[in-house]
């Protein structure tokens, strides 16, 4: 990427500006003929271009009519683990259920052996590639949680690939502590020790490495239940750590409800979630997140109350899931694509999805997700008319650059 260098004041001319701001009144926020000022990392102001004074000297870059949304931020991957689930596609492929492939062993499990057995080298060259996709694809932040690790040692190693990728990729990376996706072997049949395993020794170390910035849990009858759940959330917020949760995937246990009484971050798949959580969700600062690749991979049938998020105004973001078990796509613009066909959800709110809720979602709301004034300048420029177009063809990418924090390379 070519810098802009810090500090320096750089004019972007000629875009058309989707903002997503929802105080501009179009549903993308657009704006036309005008200019957007950047200090370094920030947006200083937004201004009409025939208002602009141009100094001698002053970079400016023009956008030659393309389109500029916000950097696209995907707030839910698994992106790294050892190995790969082709072989349990197959067999889910003729006939066998995720929950019958996961109660043999397979599964969450399976990727939890793999990832213990590579080494930190493997891992890294592995993630950087699927890092490069979603990096294609527009992305400028993501979340990357752990959870195939499920012990100090491998959780650790895990997290620290994402700290080494941070340094190396030019995107935003938020790391996220899964180490209650599952109940490893050395736990079997005892998930209560193993919460407090996580409680009393993983959580703390690893926080106090400051190897990630939010808890996260599995919650569903193959994992782990609402008394575990409270106890990991009351735990973690006792540390300040924010939480989210998987929720409402394959079951309903009641698992939104739990992340709403923590004001969590965000509660995520939320399949089968019901009206009654909805409305407990409704009075917090909580994300619905939407994952309609999972919802694709596992042939699901039931679709999210996309129709009663909306009634009860609960924010919804949609994401990858990027992982090998249900999720195998390191593409945000398919994400969006499938989140309007699969689920519903019209191209603008698809693009609020992707940008505005889910930095909210990553609990950066007041500095991505938008094109405004005091944001940083994170930047997709796409070489389409209108924004349905960023993910209406997939196969031609129609991305034309990104400016992450001011640098560019468009
Ligand atoms: N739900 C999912 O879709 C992923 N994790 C989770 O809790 C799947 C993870 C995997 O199958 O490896
Ligand atoms: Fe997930």
């Amino acid at each position: 990427m070519s810098k802009h260098t810090s500090g320096e004041r750089t004019i972007w001319v000629n875009g058309l500006i989707a903002t997503m701001n929802p105080e501009i009144d179009d549903q993308y926020g657009l704006l036309r003929d005008q200019a957007i000022v950047t200090e370094g990392h920030r947006i200083v102001e937004i201004v009409p271009q025939e208002d602009l004074k141009i100094a001698a000297g002053q970079p400016v870059v023009d956008f030659g009519g393309a389109l500029v949304t916000p950097g696209l931020i995907d707030c839910h991957t698994h992106l790294i683990f050892g190995g790969d689930r082709a072989a349990e596609w197959e067999m889910r492929l003729n006939g066998a259920s995720y929950t019958e492939i996961a109660a043999k062993g397979g599964g969450i499990s399976s990727t939890v052996a793999a990832t213990r057995e590579a080494d930190f080298e493997t891992l890294y060259n592995r993630t950087i590639q699927r890092l490069a996709a979603l990096v294609g694809d527009g992305v400028t932040t993501v979340e990357i949680k752990s959870g195939y690790g499920l012990d100090l040692e491998n959780e650790r190693k895990t997290l620290e690939v994402a700290a080494a990728l941070q340094e190396e990729v030019a995107v935003d990376i938020s790391p996220t502590l899964l180490s209650a996706h599952s109940v490893p072997k050395e736990f079997a049949g005892r998930p209560d020790d193993y919460i407090d395993e996580i409680c009393n020794n993983i959580m703390p170390a690893l926080y106090e490495e400051g190897l990630f910035e939010a808890v996260d849990i599995f919650i569903e009858n193959i994992a782990f239940n609402l008394e575990q759940t409270e106890k990991l959330f009351k735990a973690a917020t006792a540390l300040n750590i924010p939480v989210k949760a998987h929720s409402e995937q394959l079951s309903n246990i009641g698992g939104s409800g739990m992340v709403a009484k923590f004001d969590g971050l965000s509660t995520d798949h939320i399949e089968r979630l019901d009206e009654d959580s909805i409305k407990l969700l409704s009075e917090k600062r909580t994300v619905a997140v939407l994952l309609p690749l999972a919802f694709y991979f596992l042939k699901d049938t039931i679709i999210p109350p996309v129709e009663l998020l909306r009634k009860y105004k609960v924010p919804m973001a949609v994401s990858t899931d990027f992982n090998p078990g249900t999720s195998p796509f390191a593409s945000p613009r398919l994400a969006m694509n499938m989140a309007c066909t699969l689920f519903g959800l019209t191209p603008a709110e698809a693009l609020a999805g992707m940008t505005r809720n889910a930095a909210r979602a990553l609990g950066r709301e007041s500095i991505q997700g938008q094109l405004k004034a005091g944001y940083q300048a994170n930047f997709a420029i796409w070489d389409v008319e209108r924004p349905v177009e960023i993910f209406y063809e997939i196969g031609r990418n129609p991305l034309v650059g990104r400016v992450f924090l001011g640098a560019s390379d468009f």
